[in-house]
């Protein structure tokens, strides 16, 4: 069993780990996945809508709420996607949470965690993950090119984050399906859309673009879309209300 652990992010070795031959045995392993790649293709707004409880840049966002009933008002308001956190250490998440948003909707379902193992992709993919996220910013390229190689073997999507140039470079592989810009600078959390615009036309056509983070306002979504961005990643302005699915509504009318 090779299971590959690093310093950059700490992975909470503590717990015992599920053994990969039984996480291949999982019921999950065998589901059909949905594509969140043709969902974008098909919709006319392109959300990415987002459980997240709290975060290093805003503390608490929404401790309470109920996982079930914020996936599924998700998937009523009509979003193409779903993005669930199952890091615990920052963002009060996990494969827990997960595995009920699997059991509340049929919609594409991304692990937002941060993956620097093959380990975890294929822990994702036993708990019913059709797409992976891979963070440019703490992988090497040929991480991003081993675990994206991997996460297409398991039939999982690829969304690879950036947040600038330098990433951007190197990760311009052909299994990678979507790539996603972090309007969020994770070093200093400052939001700024410009990162989006200004990346925009240095991505190649063949990858469906995604703005991500501090987005709160239609009129940001749709100045995006003039970039030529087909997915919209939206957490904390849905999260911090009562009723994250009625704020996702209003979005996607
Ligand atoms: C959502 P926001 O600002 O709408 O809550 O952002 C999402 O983009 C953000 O949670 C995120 C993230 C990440 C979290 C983007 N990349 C990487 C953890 C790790």
């Amino acid at each position: 069993q090779k299971i590959i652990t690093d310093k950059r992010v700490e992975i909470d070795l503590k717990k015992q780990l599920v053994p990969i031959k039984q996480l291949e045995q999982a019921k999950l392993f065998e589901i059909k996945t949905y594509s969140l790649v043709k969902n974008l293709k098909q919709s006319r707004t392109g959300i990415i809508a987002e459980h997240k409880r709290r975060s290093p840049s805003k503390a608490t966002i929404n401790q309470n709420a109920n996982v079930q009933d914020v996936v599924s008002g998700y998937e009523t308001a009509g979003a193409s996607g779903i993005s669930v956190l199952t890091d615990g250490k920052y963002f009060g998440g996990s494969l827990d949470d997960f595995i009920l948003a699997r059991a509340s909707c049929k919609l594409p379902l991304l692990r937002k965690d941060f993956i620097i193992s093959e380990y975890q992709i294929i822990e994702a993919k036993a708990h019913g993950a059709d797409v992976i996220l891979l963070i440019a910013a703490v992988l090497s390229k040929e991480e991003i090119k081993q675990f994206s190689e991997l996460a297409k073997q398991l039939h999982l999507e690829v969304l690879l984050e950036v947040h600038n140039e330098e990433e951007l470079q190197k990760s311009i592989i052909s299994t990678v399906d979507m790539l996603g810009v972090n309007n969020r600078n994770l070093k200093t959390f400052e939001v700024s859309l410009e990162t989006s615009k200004r990346l925009s036309a240095m991505i190649p056509k063949d990858f469906i673009k995604i703005s991500e983070s501090g987005l709160s306002t239609i009129e940001a979504i749709r100045d995006l879309k003039q970039y030529g961005y087909k997915g919209f990643l939206i957490g904390e302005n849905f999260m911090k209300t009562n009723n994250p699915g009625k704020s996702a509504t209003e979005f996607i009318r």
